[in-house]
């Protein structure tokens, strides 16, 4: 497996200016954080980046040398035994590829880098570390054990109840340990414990995956909790994916048997010594523990009075325990999980807690968030406590259940007596507001619970405040939402029989969330899952992994697999994945070509048509079923058109430019024959005339040239009077249109829609109280059987335009991942300041800008290694200053033109107060 990582360090150093004195420059990649486990990582010319910041303005790189040591003694003597790049001279600072000496599985890898920049020449960095995973099938020992049955209480049918499997094993280390590390596949969930301590503090490990095409391991340093002499390991599995939710409709649902594991535990002894400890059949296993029941759909249940204390300690009879047995290996490829674990990211306090009825309360934590909840509790032994969740409340108060279909979202704990009890579950998360508590002994009050917010543990990358409170709340909103969302692979939503990753909630919406969340692992992931998902004749299936096996066939759900190849390279200047998925895009086109392309190269087959666009008002939505799917041959014959070119992109980057006149001739055709089909010149107007039709036509640069402006009025039209100054688009509209208005001259429109509250709108939302994003326009008064209220599909492209339009953050398109950035603020009225911030590669960006009577001022900040250029509103460059000074005098500012009512400049790194009158 190919995959890519980042590495981190904080480095401080001195930069010598020229001739000046020396200055504290602090050198320091915070890309760290994306990194979780840098144990075990099986990439064998992995890739290292580093992030410069300092005080001076200016700062670039001119070279680089980058030492990699098998020992952190060899590093601190300067002896890069694996790798001395030697100085290179580059201006590259991320994605340096390794090129020392060849990894063996489990080496250990200790580096640092040195810079040389045009402000002078650091120091080395403080030292950082990888480790190298399994790289071969052949280095893994031992079997597959688990328990292949089920117990007398488990059922499987249609809501499958499975008990967790508890595994235990004693072992002897007879000599003094030097080093130990654990490496587990554990499926579908494990928690591991070793002496009694739980190993990491990841939750729902591992990434869920299609166990059939690859399974992911972890590997976890446990020196420090290893001992010599007698030692107990002990692991909990749980069903996660893998024993899946609905043990019915095997056509639809893919599961894949009963939880099972393999772990090798390698101890390196201070003789020199290696002893490795495995799975096999002296190991001991029982399902009679206190987990009875763990369901993502409908819960877990938990039976204090079962607890087997000691379980995981050395010492513990385990008479009573079965003998492990060896079981079926997964089909799977191994690989290291290098997306980051899922974690307990924030506990929230709930608002309030009301007592329905004696013994039954409602929970409030005043936000739909995704977790779980964690009690605290006293009562009797065999007392009951039951939790179920909701993200809504009807009339009178209780929980609104209807909305998560027949997920149970129920959880239980069932008291073992004697002193206060704490819990929380292991192998589930639901999606809620509310929660209802039964059964409680005594009274409830908030504190006996807190709302433990579960996502993958990346970093928040972005900030973003406006002067416009619907703008900010409907900004906190899709924060929640996306991050809730997040588990080992975007979900569309958290709450009900669903939660599958859906190819064709992303598409763009992917490239938003890049601006909030570090999520560029798991996009990288995600287009692993699609890639294995993809069947030999090419096609791409809507949910990947395909937990549910939709394979119908389209070009905007499957399309999403290089919508987000393509997001990781502009957000991240990776080229990675494009290269590595290139070869199969190219087939699934290929695929939909031969199958579904006419004569007159329409793409005849779609599936779900522009998905969820809103009843024309709010009424003729009233307890409608949403699922109506409305197939557009407009839509896929216009996505394939896109495609073509988003594909001679990939071929140019990719070093396919053999493949780029082809997709150039085939595009050229497509779009006559798509004006052809769909065109009403006279009207000025695609197919239907429908806002969406009219929205791909355009900003995919399919309308004739001179047609433009026409079609544009068009579709300034339909919002403005057709719709009263509403958008009318689902799921695929809705993706294009605020850029779509910003770039062809409406932004007063587009910033219209978004501050809009009356239906349907995002702030529409918000004026009914939504805390995430809903899934339908008319999410409150829809049919409750598909209406999620955190869905996140719906945000379209309005995030990235939060940032690429509103604080003007955006990435050139040729110099990727912000190595060039364009900052071009939108001034639309109404709107009076913005002050965003977004981390990237090379560092921090900020944009902080202010309308004031007659001045506009202007904070920004660009990172080392970087450049700018900004688009200052100022009817000539005499009228603006830089840090009180002439902008020809300010160090860092290079005045380019005038372009429109706006002086235009270079900015080198550092930060900036303009102000322009
Ligand atoms: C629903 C979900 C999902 C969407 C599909 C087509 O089940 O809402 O978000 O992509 O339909």
């Amino acid at each position: 497996m190919k995959n890519y990582f980042y590495i981190s360090f904080i480095i401080l150093l001195s930069v010598l200016g020229s001739g000046q004195a020396a200055a504290n420059v602090q050198l320091e990649n915070l890309r760290c954080e994306m990194l979780q486990n840098p144990e075990g990582i099986d990439v064998t010319t992995p890739r290292l980046s580093w992030e410069i910041t300092g005080k001076q303005r200016n700062i670039e790189q001119t070279a680089y040398q980058v030492l990699v040591a098998s020992t952190p003694e060899k590093l601190a003597a300067n002896e890069g035994d694996l790798w001395n790049s030697g100085k290179v001279n580059a201006s590259q600072s991320v994605h340096v590829q390794y090129a020392g000496k060849r990894l063996n599985s489990r080496d250990e890898c200790y580096w640092k880098v040195k810079t040389w920049t045009s402000n002078g020449e650091s120091s080395w960095s403080a030292p950082a570390y990888w480790s190298m995973g399994l790289l071969h099938y052949g280095d893994w020992v031992g079997r597959w054990i688990g328990m292949d049955k089920l117990s007398p209480w488990d059922q499987e049918e249609r809501f499958s109840r499975l008990s967790a499997r508890y595994f235990r094993k004693e072992f002897e280390a007879p000599k003094e340990i030097k080093k130990a590390k654990v490496y587990i596949i554990g499926l579908g969930l494990y928690e591991l414990y070793l002496n009694g301590q739980r190993i990491g503090d990841q939750v729902l490990a591992p990434a869920p995956t299609d166990y059939s095409e690859n399974v992911k391991y972890n590997t976890f340093d446990v020196t420090k909790q290893l001992k010599s002499g007698k030692n107990a390991i002990g692991t909990v599995l749980g069903n996660g994916r893998f024993y899946t939710m609905r043990q019915y409709k095997a056509y639809k649902n893919k599961t894949f048997g009963y939880p099972k594991m393999l772990l090798n535990l390698v101890i390196e002894y201070t003789d020199g010594t290696t002893e490795k400890i495995r799975t096999d059949e002296s190991w001991k296993v029982t399902a009679d523990g206190p987990i009875r029941t763990n369901n993502e759909y409908d819960g877990e249940e938990y039976d204090a009075r079962k607890e087997m204390p000691g379980w995981n300690a050395v010492g513990f009879d385990a008479g009573k325990w079965l003998q492990a047995e060896y079981v079926q290996e997964p089909t799977g490829e191994f690989e290291a999980q290098m997306n980051e674990h899922m974690k307990v990211m924030e506990t929230l306090k709930p608002v309030s807690v009301k007592q329905l009825k004696p013994g039954t309360y409602i929970v409030d934590m005043g936000q739909n968030m995704v977790g779980w909840l964690k009690m605290k509790v006293q009562g009797k032994s065999g007392d009951k406590v039951t939790f179920r969740f909701a993200e809504v409340l009807n009339e009178k108060g209780e929980v609104a259940l209807e909305n998560v279909r027949d997920a149970k979202v129920t959880d239980v704990y069932t008291l073992k007596g004697g002193g206060e009890e704490v819990w929380e579950p292991s192998f589930v998360f639901h999606g809620f507001r509310y929660v209802e508590v039964s059964g409680f002994p005594g009274k409830a009050t908030v504190n006996n619970f807190d709302g433990q917010v579960v996502y993958d543990a990346m970093q928040t990358v972005g900030s973003f405040k406006t002067s416009n409170s619907i703008i900010n709340q409907v900004y906190e909103n899709s924060y929640w939402g996306i991050r809730g969302n997040y588990k080992g692979m975007p979900l569309d939503c958290p709450q009900r029989n669903e939660r599958q990753p859906w190819l064709g909630d992303r598409p763009t919406i992917a490239y938003g969330e890049s601006f909030i969340f570090d999520n560029g692992k798991l996009y990288a992931k995600w287009l692993d899952d699609i890639q294995y998902a993809q069947k030999a004749d090419g096609s791409i299936p809507d949910v990947a992994p395909a937990f549910w096996r939709y394979y119908s066939d389209n070009m905007t759900w499957a399309g999403t697999y290089l919508m987000v190849a393509d997001m990781l390279h502009q957000q991240y200047g990776n080229v990675k994945p494009i290269e590595k998925h290139y070869p199969s895009m190219k087939k699934w086109l290929q695929y939909m070509q031969n199958l579904y392309m006419d004569e007159n190269y329409i793409m005849t087959k779609d599936s779900y048509g522009d998905w969820c666009a809103p009843p024309a008002t709010i009424e003729d939505g009233r307890g409608m079923n949403a699922n109506v799917k409305y197939p557009s041959k407009l839509i896929s014959t216009a996505y394939h058109y896109y495609y073509l070119q988003m594909m001679q992109r990939f071929a140019r980057l990719t070093g396919n430019e053999g493949d780029m006149a082809g997709y150039q001739a085939l595009a050229e055709k497509v779009r006559a024959g798509f004006n052809d089909e769909f065109f009403n010149a006279e009207g000025a107007f695609y197919g239907e005339n429908k806002l969406t039709d009219n929205l791909l036509a355009l900003y995919f640069g399919l309308v004739p040239e001179e047609q433009k402006g026409a079609l544009v009025n068009t579709i300034v039209q339909i919002i403005e009077v057709e719709n009263k100054g509403h958008l009318s688009t689902g799921v695929v509209g809705t993706q294009w249109i605020m850029r779509s208005l910003t770039d062809f001259g409406r932004p007063d429109l587009a910033y219209k829609l978004a501050t809009n509250t009356t239906y349907p709108s995002w702030g529409y939302m918000v004026a009914n109280g939504a805390t995430t994003i809903w899934e339908l326009w008319n999410g409150n008064t829809a049919a409750p059987t598909m209406n999620s209220y955190n869905h996140v599909m719906m945000l379209g492209d309005l995030v990235s335009w939060y940032y690429e339009d509103l604080a003007g953050i955006k990435s050139s398109r040729e110099q990727t991942g912000f190595k060039l950035i364009e900052m071009k603020p939108l001034l639309v009225d109404g709107l009076d300041f913005v002050n965003a911030s977004y981390h990237s590669m090379y560092g921090l960006i900020k944009s902080d800008w202010k309308k004031e009577k007659k001045r506009f001022t202007w904070k920004i900040s660009v990172p080392a290694n970087t450049k700018a250029i900004v688009y200052i509103p100022a009817s000539s460059e005499k009228n603006v200053t830089e840090g009180g000074k002439k902008t020809s005098s300010a160090t860092g500012v290079k005045f380019l033109r005038m372009e429109g009512d706006r002086a235009v400049y270079e900015l080198g790194s550092g930060d900036y107060n303009f102000v322009a009158k």
